[in-house]
Order: structure tokens, then C-alpha cells, then sequence
């Protein structure tokens, strides 16, 4: 039976990666006297690494104008990171990133309907706290029964780390809940721990395949386009029900 939620942050909640991270990063570089810009279009490429530090830290490996030496390299990588995170705080507190739409009705109905919840994230503890007290205010963690972000874990995703981590922090069996993902390393993340996922596509990830997902649609704010399709959405309009989320987990935990 399904007890509990775990949401993705980048790309689930918000385009965080696109609008926030990106331009929070350029806006590092532009600090330090750097020439490093990165457009919309690469930075979906320098996606494929997770984690912010380890995001700058192989983009200096392939820059002929990075500092060559070791301990510099990864001192400029830290303090790079540092600022991203400091301009990313700044414009998520202003309200610069939305969250996607549906996120917080899904958000609110399953707290509503007494539904665990908790944050399953590779991004740093900061970025969520601002994020999610800029949307739902200074009680925000009333919400979710567990937090888990990238300084928790040893093995940012695609490792399961960090669903492993907030499994037993909630104190459930995999089966028991279903992880709601945007990016081929979250699904395998999820997927190693053997939580039912579903995948809300995000701007990056919009033409990935996701075989290991229980569902694939373009959003948790409409039933429409949904593969499988919830049970009776051909004949309603609107956003996905907490009913739609049982079935999807119901039938991949007996598949
Ligand atoms: C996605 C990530 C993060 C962000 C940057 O996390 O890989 O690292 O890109 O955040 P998720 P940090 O989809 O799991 O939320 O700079 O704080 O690492
Ligand atoms: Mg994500």
C-alpha cells in the first residue's frame, strides 16, 4: 500500500536547473572575473554529472584556462560552488524560481489526505530550505517526515543513497512508496532501491525514454498525456488525483 511520497527537487519541484542553478552559476563566474558562461543548451549537457561541485569540477577539466594545479583547481571549484549557492539562495528567497504547476496542490492534498512525505535530493541542504520556504513559508519542513539532500549521502544519485537514506529515516519498506523524478539519475536512483517512480518531465529530460518508470507524463498539473494513462482520464480534464498515484504504484509493485 502506498504510505508515502518522496519528491526529486531539480527539475521536479521547480526548473531549478534551467532557471536557478544556471544562471546562479554564471553569476559566479562573472564574480570571480571569469570568462566561463553557460547557455541553457550546455548546461543540459553538463547535467549528465550530478551535484553542483562535481557539475564545475569536471566542466574545469575540460577548460585549458582552469588553474592546472590540483589543490587550486579544486579550491576555485569550492568557492565557484559557494557563490552559486549564495546567488541561487538569494534568487529563490526573491521568488525567481517557480515551482512547476500541480507541485504544490499535489503537495497539499497528500498532506491533506495524511500521506508521508518527504524531500529525496542530490542538491545542497541551503538550495532546498530556500526554495521551499520562499513557497510554503518558515514551516515548511511541517510538510515532509523526512529531508535528505546532497551532504547526506556518500554517492550523490544515480547511487540510491539518498532514497535508501529516507526509507529508513521514514522507517518503510521500498514498496511502501513511490518517488516522483525528472532525470534518468533520479529514476535510477530510485529504481536501485526499489521504490516505485514516477516521472514528471522536466525542461532537460524531455525526450528520455524512463523504461523503469511506473508512469511518464508532461506534468503533475494535468491527467492529460500521461503513459499509461490514469484509469479514467480520457473522460476528465485537470490536474492528477492522489487516486491516479495508487493505481500507477499499485500496479508497478505487482508487475
Ligand atoms: C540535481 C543536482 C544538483 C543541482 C545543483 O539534484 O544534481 O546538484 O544541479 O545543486 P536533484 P548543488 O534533481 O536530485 O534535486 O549545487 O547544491 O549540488
Ligand atoms: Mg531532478
Amino acid at each position: 500500500m502506498l504510505q508515502a511520497l518522496l519528491w526529486d527537487v531539480d527539475g521536479t519541484l521547480a526548473e531549478t536547473e534551467r532557471d536557478g542553478h544556471r544562471v546562479a552559476f554564471n553569476r559566479a563566474f562573472e564574480a570571480l572575473g571569469l570568462p566561463w558562461r553557460w547557455d541553457a543548451q550546455e548546461y543540459g549537457d553538463l547535467l549528465r554529472v550530478t551535484g553542483g561541485l562535481e557539475r564545475i569540477t569536471a566542466y574545469m577539466a575540460t577548460r585549458a584556462d582552469a588553474p592546472a594545479a590540483p589543490a587550486q583547481r579544486a579550491a576555485l571549484a569550492r568557492e565557484l560552488h559557494r557563490l552559486k549557492n549564495q546567488h541561487y539562495g538569494a534568487m529563490a528567497a526573491a521568488g525567481a524560481i517557480a515551482l512547476r504547476p500541480g507541485v504544490s496542490d499535489l503537495i497539499e492534498a497528500a498532506h491533506r489526505a495524511g500521506w508521508r512525505q518527504a524531500i529525496a535530493t542530490t542538491t545542497s541542504r541551503a538550495n532546498v530550505q530556500s526554495l521551499l520556504r520562499h513557497h510554503f513559508g518558515a514551516s515548511w519542513q511541517c510538510r515532509f517526515d523526512a529531508v535528505v539532500c546532497g551532504e547526506d549521502v556518500a554517492a550523490k544519485k544515480p547511487a540510491p543513497e539518498v532514497y535508501l537514506r529516507v526509507l529508513d529515516a521514514l522507517g518503510l519498506a521500498p514498496a511502501a512508496a513511490l518517488a516522483i523524478e525528472d532525470s534518468p539519475a533520479g529514476v535510477a536512483a530510485a529504481h536501485g532501491a526499489g521504490v516505485p517512480v514516477l516521472v514528471t518531465r522536466s525542461a532537460y529530460f524531455g525526450a528520455d525514454g524512463f523504461d523503469a518508470a511506473a508512469a511518464v507524463g508532461p506534468g503533475l498539473h494535468t491527467c492529460r498525456l500521461w503513459r499509461p494513462a490514469p484509469v479514467d482520464a480520457p473522460a476528465r480534464d485537470g490536474p492528477l488525483r492522489l487516486q491516479d498515484l495508487i493505481a500507477w504504484h499499485a500496479a508497478a509493485v505487482a508487475a
